[in-house]
């Protein structure tokens, strides 16, 4: 399957839900106030955001419907433009490429939201880049989060760096990254445990975590990727800025596209934040991360189907 098609599949979901919400909308030759309204109710409900559902409406209220032309595929037309025009600039693309240095990424986000299988999915990326690629356990809750990252480091075949259940994050970290400078290690991908954004003691560990990375190189963490999950809602938008006002992020990762009708999600986040959107989990396998691509987004987010 090429890039577009895995958007297209990943997306479905939500294509069909705007494609058959805007078709019943959508029934005049014209679009009047009432219909205007009705859109925006909807896009609001698709999880877009009251902005970006605003913003759109502005510019259909604005727009001059040719009447030679279908007003379904002139309104999609628009969103697709609207879509592009906000989140090309989030694209990261970059992220994969080599750096002159030890990159140091920290993984964070609440619980469940797909951070170990988001760790995993990216290591493969860059392992098939040719990187040398370090996993870092500091999710030492629970045995068995250092079980799944190390059958996902198995999987994608890179090294993995570990401590006993119940251990210090922080100590790990740092050991992590004293193996990644001693034996040559370009990427060092750090999966924490999934913390509330509310819960002091919990965030308060999150930043001792960046604290010793810090120490250990005083320009890193260089990524700090925020994992969200696009099942959840608004609540996304909490999160990031809770987690944004502890470290500041340079990076999104939204899971689970494909279990939700509700991606507008990505479009309420890309509006509200000027935060870069790295990849998109379009699915459990190893394969289903795609990088983020705003063109290949809107084609597959608005469709006719
Ligand atoms: N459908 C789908 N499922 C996903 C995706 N990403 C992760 N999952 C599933 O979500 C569940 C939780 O994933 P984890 O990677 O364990 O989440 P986590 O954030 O590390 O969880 P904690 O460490 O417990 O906070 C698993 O069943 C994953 O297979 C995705 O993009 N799509
Ligand atoms: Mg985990």
């Amino acid at each position: 399957m090429g890039i577009f098609e895995k958007f297209k599949f990943g997306f479905q979901k939500s294509a069909s839900n705007l494609a058959s919400g805007l078709r019943e909308i959508i029934i005049k030759k014209e679009i009047d106030d009432k219909t205007l309204d009705k859109i925006e109710d909807f896009l609001i409900s698709s999880d877009v955001g009251v902005e970006a559902a605003n913003d759109i409406k502005e510019i259909l209220s604005k727009q001059k419907i040719d009447p030679n032309k279908e007003v379904l595929d002139e309104v999609n037309q628009l969103l697709r433009n609207y879509i592009l025009l906000l989140m090309k600039s989030l694209e990261r693309k970059d992220f994969f490429s080599f750096k002159n240095r030890l990159n140091i990424i920290l993984v964070s986000g609440v619980n469940g939201v797909g951070k170990t299988t988001s760790v995993g999915k990216v290591g493969k990326k860059f392992k098939e880049g040719g990187h040398k690629v370090l996993f870092s356990a500091c999710d030492t809750f629970r045995a068995a989060a250092i079980d799944q990252l190390e059958q996902w480091a198995n999987k994608v075949k890179v090294e993995i760096v570990k401590s006993d259940p119940g251990s210090d994050p922080a100590s790990v970290a740092f050991k992590s990254l004293d193996e990644a400078k001693k034996n040559n290690y370009n990427q060092v991908i750090i999966d924490t445990a999934g913390r509330l954004q509310n819960k002091k003691n919990l965030m308060e560990e999150y930043k001792k975590i960046a604290k010793v990375i810090k120490k250990f190189d005083d320009t890193a963490p260089h990524e700090v990727l925020l994992v969200l999950d696009a099942t959840s809602g608004q609540n996304v938008i909490n999160q990031v800025e809770e987690f944004n006002k502890i470290i500041p992020l340079t990076g999104l990762v939204m899971t689970k596209l494909d279990g939700t009708a509700k991606g507008g999600i990505l479009i309420a986040t890309a509006k509200k934040f000027n935060i870069p959107i790295v990849a998109l989990g379009l699915g459990e396998k190893v394969d289903d991360l795609e990088i983020f691509d705003a063109e290949n987004f809107a084609n597959a987010f608005v469709r006719p189907n």
